[in-house]
């Protein structure tokens, strides 16, 4: 969605309730997992081979041109499923304790991506310096998705990690990534929070805190 939206495709979404997928959707999804792109009578699934498929066919290229740069990248963007894990770990815990682990086990993970941002050979904002990239759609749902239960939690895990919180707050200040998520998004989040029974659920009793 934040692709699609950066380079304004139109496009049509039809949002799946993950826990009732309807049979169209099985039919169509390899995994039973979003996302999926249809495109004309193509089905495509994977995000990042959907993303990769939107930057060839769609201008303005948000992958580098040099491909050096595109294949660091990649390398990173392949990361995004072990950072998402861990960082989705911490509110995604039953009791204190195990958000505490999960914290600690988050450290290695960002101190890797706080390593790559340091050597990233620019002064940001983005990933690659001044404009949004496939490596940045990639990683912002998952810094959206913890910034937005840390309003609760409060444990600031990004405190130690300047470069991350920058980039993070730059991801989350950018309408391309604000707007990919619907109007509801603050509450879904926190209704499958109360509905796994998370630790964090207790902090959500005044829902509209963590939504500002
Ligand atoms: N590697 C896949 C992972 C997709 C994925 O795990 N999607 C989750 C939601 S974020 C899902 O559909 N889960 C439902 C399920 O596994 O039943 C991708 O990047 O597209």
């Amino acid at each position: 969605m934040i692709l699609l939206r950066a380079k304004k495709i139109e496009f049509d979404v039809t949002y799946i309730n993950l826990l009732d997928k309807p049979d169209w959707f099985l039919e169509i999804s390899p995994h039973g997992k979003v996302p999926v792109l249809k495109v004309d009578d193509e089905i495509l699934f994977e995000s990042n081979a959907i993303a990769e498929y939107l930057d060839e066919v769609v201008p303005p290229r948000l992958h580098p041109e040099d491909p050096l740069e595109r294949a660091k990248n990649r390398a990173w963007t392949d990361f995004v499923p072990t950072f998402a894990g861990a960082m989705s770990a911490i509110h995604y815990s039953k009791t204190k304790e195990d958000m505490e682990t999960a914290i600690d086990n988050a450290q290695d993970k960002l101190t890797k991506v706080e390593g790559a941002l340091a050597g990233r050979g620019n002064d940001g904002p983005y990933f690659n310096g001044p404009d949004l990239a496939l490596v940045d759609a990639a990683y912002a749902p998952f810094l959206q998705r913890y910034t937005f239960v840390d309003k609760v939690l409060k444990n600031d895990v990004l405190k130690d990690y300047p470069l991350i919180k920058a980039w993070s707050d730059t991801l989350l200040s950018d309408a391309r990534v604000t707007g990919a998520v619907p109007d509801n998004f603050g509450d879904e989040f926190i209704a499958g929070i109360k509905r796994r029974k998370m630790y964090a659920a207790q902090f959500f009793d005044n829902a509209s805190a963590a939504a500002e």
